[in-house]
């Protein structure tokens, strides 16, 4: 059977780029994950990580244990792994001096050496002669630390996290669990405060007082970014301010209670947006915050979702190692909110992208080029309609109690416009991105594909 969608080659050496699409024959109802290492702008290929260490199970070192949440959701495994994604550079620049012979892997394993590596390539005297290193050998360190630096892999991190779900969770004063410098900003201010952090990281190392690059990362929730945080987000992305923002996205307001919000999506059951007797939930789709992010032109954008963790691993790096502003859109499956069981919030975060109720991708944007390359880096089952079988948006939305009055008797109507939203999303976001896509669905008259 032939993919429902193509390449526009007339397109493909300019502002598109789809890796994905070529690969759709190969690659068909499988995911592809992160075969596409390489990024564009950065000119070179993002080094491998070990996936074994982005196990969930192996994600310590950025939080400290005593993370609490209500049940158990997929936001603090969001935190883990974009955390985990900042550290590491330790992994690089062993793989580094290991490649190029300049140290033994058991001398890289001993923490004392770490230490004095890590340190900037100013190591005190007394700590050289504890970790066994002779002069020389610093020195041929310092010399790949410093390409390492040019590629933007070494640096510190800040995070600052907009109040919601996330810092009643991990820094509820006085128990902040993050190792890492943290600032709590206000709900609605986490642009603003990215902003003034990065400034000062930047003018105290302008005047050399902070001799180590800084990379600032702000968590929101869909809230704190898509509604209230958007007018301050927006002056950080238009200056273009070297930093990462995430919005860890449970789609609604979750920790105040389950009101809507616009990232909310059509049909879903909130408090604010209840299932009555005329008006079944939440009357429009959720806004597309991405291509308000891509207006601004920033070098880098993209989605990921928790299931796949090398995909958002590598996505993480990407967004801090391209310089400028940088933004990233994370499912954040909620087992209140969404009413499913904990245990599942993975394998649901996994279906929604087969479903195409979220879509995994990047884009970076090489302005003063005027290139953009864009990569699904999942590709959603919403392509394929043969014997192996369209995902479609039921199996998803069956899942969760949020949806549950599109599968009572009088709610097929409701599930038939599920899917055609569904579809004609895709349909534009394909579009959007100058791909063909043959046999999109028809909106319904009372769906408007975007609002
Ligand atoms: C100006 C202001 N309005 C309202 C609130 C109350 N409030 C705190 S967090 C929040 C919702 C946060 O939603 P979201 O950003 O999606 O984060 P989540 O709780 O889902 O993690 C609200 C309404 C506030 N702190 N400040
Ligand atoms: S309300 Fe949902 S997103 Fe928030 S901490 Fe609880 S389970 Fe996680
Ligand atoms: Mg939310």
């Amino acid at each position: 059977m032939t993919p429902r969608s193509t390449v526009d080659s007339a397109k493909a050496g300019n502002y598109v780029r789809v890796g994905s699409y070529l690969d759709m024959q190969v690659f068909r109802n499988q995911r592809i994950g992160t075969y596409n290492r390489e990024s564009v702008l950065l000119g070179c290929e993002v080094p491998e990580i070990d996936t074994k260490a982005a196990d969930y199970r192996e994600l310590r070192g950025s939080l400290a244990p005593g993370l609490s949440t209500c049940t158990g959701c997929a936001a603090p495994v969001v935190f883990n792994l974009v955390a985990k994604a900042g550290q590491m550079r330790a992994a690089f620049l062993k793989k580094a001096l290991h490649q190029e012979g300049i140290m033994a892997a058991a001398e890289l394993e001993r923490p004392e050496v770490m230490k004095v590596l890590l340190n900037d390539g100013r190591p005190a005297p007394h700590d050289l002669a504890r970790a066994g290193l002779t002069p020389a050998i610093v020195k041929r360190v310092a010399s790949v630390r410093e390409r390492l630096i040019e590629e933007g892999v070494y640096f510190k991190m800040v995070f600052a996290g907009a109040t919601g779900c996330m810092t009643v969770t991990t820094a509820s004063y006085p128990n902040n669990i993050w190792r890492f410098p943290y600032f709590h900003s206000a709900f609605e201010n986490i642009g603003a405060v990215v902003a003034g952090l990065e400034s000062g990281a930047r003018a105290l190392q302008r005047t050399r007082r902070l001799r180590t690059p800084h990379k600032v990362i702000g968590f929101a929730g869909d809230g704190g970014s898509f509604d209230i945080g958007l007018q301050a987000l927006s002056g950080l992305w238009e200056r273009n301010q070297d930093s990462l923002v995430v919005t860890y996205d449970n789609e609604a307001y979750m920790n105040t209670g389950k009101q809507r919000c616009s990232s909310t999506p059509w049909g879903a059951n909130t408090t604010t947006a209840p299932v009555g007797s005329m008006v079944k939930g939440k009357q429009t789709n959720a806004k597309d915050i991405i291509s308000i992010a891509l207006a601004h032109n920033i070098p880098y954008v993209a989605t990921a979702s928790p299931d796949d963790a090398e995909d958002l691993i590598i996505k993480v790096r990407k967004a801090l190692m391209i310089p400028g502003a940088a933004y990233m859109r994370i499912l954040a499956p909620c087992p209140p909110g969404w009413s499913f069981e904990a245990r599942h919030a993975i394998a649901l975060s996994r279906q929604a992208v087969d479903t195409a109720a979220f879509y995994s991708f990047e884009v970076e944007t090489d302005a003063r080029n005027r290139r953009r390359y864009f990569t699904i880096n999942n590709v959603p089952r919403i392509f394929f309609d043969d014997e192996s079988g369209r995902a479609e948006i039921g199996a998803y939305a069956s899942e969760q109690g949020r949806f549950t009055h599109m599968f009572r008797d009088s709610g097929q109507h409701l599930l038939q416009e599920f899917q055609g939203r569904t579809d004609s999303g895709w349909h534009n976001f394909a579009q959007f991105f100058g791909l063909a896509t043959p046999e999109a669905a028809e909106p319904t008259s009372a769906s408007p594909a975007r609002e």
